[in-house]
């Protein structure tokens, strides 16, 4: 049986898309929520890899000094390149593609479509999702037709292109929006917020870097044998009750990492693809603009608990390589 899940792109503001698939962990993996039972989390099978794509031939109408395809394989560069996983994609070649068609061609469509006109996303990734989560297919949209692009970072008009493609990369590879992040007084997105985090990075903003978040969640996905990350896991409580959609914050601030993790219904969460490391924990609710709603999936679900306090655990973890340090739990107010 095979399922189409749709997963919201990169959105500028937050801009409710209908959601079907979508996720469980900071990083957090796209999930399937069939309601009963437990989630599906969304994933290609390792023989996937590399996955091909086929993208519109000069992608971008704004870049016509082929900048714009070196952004690209840039970003599939730095998924690729991740070390402890076996995840790949790259493009195979540029041929006149149409997203959200599943013909067993992963497609980046970039549009200048008149029927995107007044549309306010800047990317869309289309899953197809078998029932047991294994992707048969990813396609892409890029709104072309609304948004500008540019590859000069930092630049005050249009969005940097790589930046956006590193973003919607990562959905293709399965996962969805991180909470891990934040917004600074003038609503951009503070530097060492995941490039999956719930806000994309504007006009004039650029991460064309993956963050210690992203890192985590694409090893935690497609570990490879012999990894020497570990991982930390526990449950988080309210009076003594699982809490459902807390974001546990793992954080080194001697190596300056940050990963988190979101717990599941019961309560329990289990942070992977962790370095080795000394780590605090915070327990923080999930609001906006990183709400329960950008993440998906299960997380759409009306018991999500936001109203809890935000609330340090009591111990710290020493995490050595490849250890799992499980049991590190918090009861929050
Ligand atoms: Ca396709
Ligand atoms: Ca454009």
């Amino acid at each position: 049986m095979i399922r189409r899940g749709r997963i919201a792109g990169c959105v500028l503001a937050a801009v409710a898309a209908s959601v079907i698939a979508a996720p469980a962990p900071a990083y957090v993996p796209s999930t399937l929520d069939f309601l009963a039972g437990a989630p599906v989390v969304a994933h290609w099978d390792a023989s996937s890899f590399p996955i091909t794509t086929w993208v519109t031939p000069g992608l971008t109408t704004d870049i016509t000094d082929g900048s714009d395809r070196v952004a690209l394989d840039r970003a599939m560069a730095a998924w690729s390149g991740v070390a402890d996983s076996g995840a790949a994609i790259f493009v195979e070649r540029e041929q006149q593609v149409q997203a959200n068609v599943f013909d067993g061609i992963n497609a980046i469509e970039f549009s200048n479509s008149g029927a995107l006109d007044g549309a306010g996303f800047v990317t869309l990734t289309f899953l197809l999702i078998a029932a047991d989560g294994t992707i048969e297919e990813a396609d892409m949209l890029v709104n072309d037709r609304v948004f500008g692009f540019t590859t000069s970072a930092g630049g005050s008009v249009g969005l940097d292109l790589e930046t956006a493609m590193l973003r919607e990369l990562g959905r293709m590879l399965g996962l969805t929006s991180s909470p891990l992040g934040g917004l600074d007084g003038d609503r951009t997105v503070l530097e060492e917020s995941a490039v999956m985090y719930s806000v994309s990075r504007g006009v004039g903003e650029s991460a064309r870097s993956l963050r210690p978040d992203d890192v985590a969640g694409i090893v935690a996905m497609y570990p490879v044998a012999g990894t020497t990350r570990g991982s930390i896991s526990g449950r988080v409580t309210r009076n003594g009750s699982a809490v459902f959609g807390a974001h546990v914050v793992a954080h080194d601030p001697v190596q300056d990492i940050l990963v988190g993790a979101v717990t599941l219904p019961d309560g329990t969460y289990r942070i992977d693809g962790l370095p080795a490391g000394r780590y605090l924990l915070e327990a923080l609710p999930l609001t906006a603009p990183a709400g329960p709603g950008t993440l998906g999936g299960i997380f759409l679900r009306e018991d999500v608990d936001t109203s809890f306090q935000p609330s340090f655990f009591a111990v710290t973890v020493r995490l050595g390589a490849g250890q799992s340090a499980s049991g590190v739990s918090v009861e929050v107010g």
